[in-house]
Order: C-alpha cells, then sequence, then structure tokens
C-alpha cells in the first residue's frame, strides 16, 4: 500500500499542471481526493491492516493528501488568476485609442451657437425668454392666426402627443409660440429673442432634421416699420458673420405675419459669387419674418393702432452650419468625436 500512496503522490504534480483551467483542475482533484478519489479508495483498505501497520499507512495517507492539496491550491491561484486577467483584456476599453486625446470636454456646437447669437442680441437690447417644448394647439397655432383646418398648418408637419381631445397638445412646431407668451406675460415695448428646441415630422437630410432649434425674435414698440426689421436682421447678420456677408429680405408668407419675407444671407461658402450649396444663386435661406399681424396682436390683447412690431425665426442649426461651413446638418447630430473636436469653444 505504501508503494501505491508513492505513485499517486509521485504522478499528482504532472496531473496537476496539465489541468488548463479551473474546471478541469476541480475534476483532476476529485480523482486524486475526491470520494472515489483514488487515495480515499486506498483509506478503505485501513481497517484490514494490523494496527502497526495501518498507523504507518495512515500517516503516509495524510502526508500524500496534504501534498496534493497543496499543488491543487497553488495550481488554482494560478489558473484563476490567469482566467481573471483574459475577462479583463477581453472587456478592457480603449479610452486612449485616439491620439491627442483632449482632457476637457466642450459646449456642442449647437450650445455654443445658442450662446452667441444670445450675446449677440443682448447686445443690440434684446432680452431673453423661453417657452414650454409640450405646447397647446392655441399657443402653436391657433394665436398665430391658423386656425384649425386653416391650409397653412400644411406648412408644418406635427407631432401630436396623446393628452386632452386629440390634436389639442403637440411638441411645438416652431420658436413662434413663445411669441403669444410673451406679449401675454410682457406689456410692451418689447424687445426679446426665443431661443429653443422644436420638433417636426421631417426627414433628416443634408439641411432638415426632425428635431433641431430655432431662435425667434420679437419688437412690440411704437411706430416700429419694415425699415426698423430690415436694418435689425441687417446688423445682426454683421454682428455674426462679419461685415464680408449681408442680408436680403424677399417676399413670402406666414399667417402671423403681413407682410411676410424670408431672411437670406450671402453665402458663406462663395460669398454670393455661386456655388453648388447655394444652387448658384449667391444666398442662403435662413428664416422667415415679417410684421406681426394684427389678428395676433388682437389674440393677445394688444391694440394694433398703438402697438406695431415685427418677428423673425431663424434655423439655429442652419446658422451654425453657415458660420462654421458644414454642409451636412447630421453630422452635428452624430456624436462623432472627430467632428466635434473641430469646436473647442
Ligand atoms: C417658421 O418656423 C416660422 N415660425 C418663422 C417665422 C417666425 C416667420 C416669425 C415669421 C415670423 P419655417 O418653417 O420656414 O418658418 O422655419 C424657419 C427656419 O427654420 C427655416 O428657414 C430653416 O432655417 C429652419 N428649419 C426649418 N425646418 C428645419 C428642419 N427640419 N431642420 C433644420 N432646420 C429647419
Amino acid at each position: 500500500m505504501i508503494d501505491d500512496i508513492e505513485r499517486i503522490r509521485a504522478a499528482a504534480p504532472a496531473a496537476v499542471e496539465a489541468a488548463s483551467s479551473v474546471d478541469e483542475l476541480r475534476a483532476v482533484e476529485a480523482d486524486l481526493l475526491g470520494r472515489r478519489g483514488s487515495l480515499t479508495e486506498l483509506k478503505k483498505g485501513l481497517g484490514a491492516l494490523d494496527p502497526d501497520a495501518r498507523r504507518e499507512v495512515g500517516a503516509a495517507l495524510n502526508l500524500a493528501r496534504g501534498s496534493i492539496e497543496e499543488l491543487v491550491e497553488a495550481r488554482r491561484a494560478a489558473l484563476e488568476g490567469a482566467e481573471r486577467a483574459a475577462v479583463i483584456a477581453a472587456e478592457r476599453l480603449d479610452l486612449t485609442e485616439r491620439t491627442g486625446h483632449r482632457t476637457r470636454g466642450a459646449l456642442h456646437l449647437v450650445t455654443q451657437t445658442w450662446d452667441r447669437l444670445v450675446d449677440v442680441f443682448i447686445g443690440m437690447g434684446f432680452t431673453v425668454a423661453e417657452g414650454p417644448e409640450v405646447e397647446t394647439d392655441w399657443y402653436n397655432f391657433e394665436a398665430l392666426n391658423i386656425p384649425a383646418a386653416h391650409p397653412a398648418r400644411g406648412m408644418w408637419d406635427t407631432l401630436y402627443v396623446d393628452l386632452g381631445d386629440p390634436e389639442t397638445v403637440l411638441l411645438r412646431t416652431h420658436t413662434s409660440p413663445v411669441q403669444i407668451r410673451v406679449m401675454t406675460e410682457t406689456p410692451p415695448p418689447i424687445y426679446a429673442v426665443m431661443p429653443g428646441r422644436v420638433y417636426r415630422r421631417d426627414t433628416a437630410d443634408a439641411t432638415h432634421m426632425p428635431v433641431f432649434h430655432q431662435i425667434e425674435g420679437l419688437v412690440i414698440d411704437r411706430d416700429i416699420s419694415f425699415a426698423d426689421m430690415a436694418g435689425t436682421l441687417e446688423a445682426f447678420t454683421s454682428a455674426y458673420f462679419g461685415g464680408s456677408i449681408h442680408s436680403r429680405l424677399r417676399p413670402s408668407y406666414f399667417p402671423f405675419t403681413e407682410p411676410s419675407a424670408e431672411y437670406d444671407i450671402n453665402c458663406v461658402f462663395c460669398e454670393g459669387s455661386g456655388c453648388r450649396t447655394c444652387s448658384q444663386t449667391g444666398w442662403l435661406e435662413l428664416g422667415g419674418c415679417g410684421m406681426v399681424h394684427p389678428n395676433v396682436l388682437r389674440n393677445v390683447g394688444l391694440d394694433g393702432e398703438e402697438w406695431t412690431g415685427f418677428a423673425f425665426g431663424f434655423g439655429l442649426d442652419r446658422l451654425a452650419l453657415m458660420r462654421h461651413g458644414v454642409d451636412d446638418i447630421r453630422e452635428m447630430y452624430s456624436g462623432d468625436v472627430r467632428f466635434l473636436e473641430q469646436f473647442p469653444s
């Protein structure tokens, strides 16, 4: 029996070393030390021995068990360490993948544009107001002289919210409802800009997003004329784009302004000489504007004989594209670090 014990002990290191995973090691351990293992089987023969031999064989069995247990424990620690290291390596996130990574983040281009626009208008004497993104039909349409079933509602593909009566609560399609809120809450004179996020059922393409931003402007005072609006927009254009870019107004239609116009600026890509982006016209359309319609003044309880004013609404994302020469609005929302890094502050 002593020989058998010695044979098992001598073979154990190679068997333990050959186990290449914790599971395999568990099987080897069971073969050697388990309830049906080879050492346990030998132990069952102890009862048949005389007392001296039993003592001698028993001591040899205990020694062999002790040394095999040590081997198994050492191998288990090594295998567990290797398996943990493999998991860590497989799940490793390489945060240093991009060279020249910055230690500090920056505001998104839209936020930077928002702040810059607000700064320009504050410099021109305007205040800043904001309104809710979930609006009622009254603020987004009715009060702006767009009654239910009016064909002009087709100008804005609307996303309705499942609240109250059908088609009474919606995601605002423009920032113009904030005009109504400002006029009902603040007595004139009013000189305010209203930046914000808006929603339309538009398909994303190079110049459109279903969620985008506008900045609304509203002036209500005595003796305000169309010339005041044209002058204000031209002053804004040079302050925001620099002196080489100018604006023009083209006749247009909005139910809440009369007369209405489209606000264009010289194409910033070709500076007016004509290119693919501006369809060879030399001009880029940025928004709408006009004199506040008498019906709108009436809807908010203002006397149209005493007060007149103008309003405008520009695509804020488009202003950002124009100012920075970006030719696809979707780039701004891709979250691609290579794009974002170009606008550090
Ligand atoms: C309006 O939304 C009017 N509320 C503007 C206005 C305000 C007119 C006050 C008169 C007085 P319009 O739908 O044209 O108008 O949108 C204004 C600008 O928002 C567009 O010129 C464009 O620059 C931008 N815009 C419109 N749709 C999108 C879109 N899907 N993605 C990005 N920008 C857009």
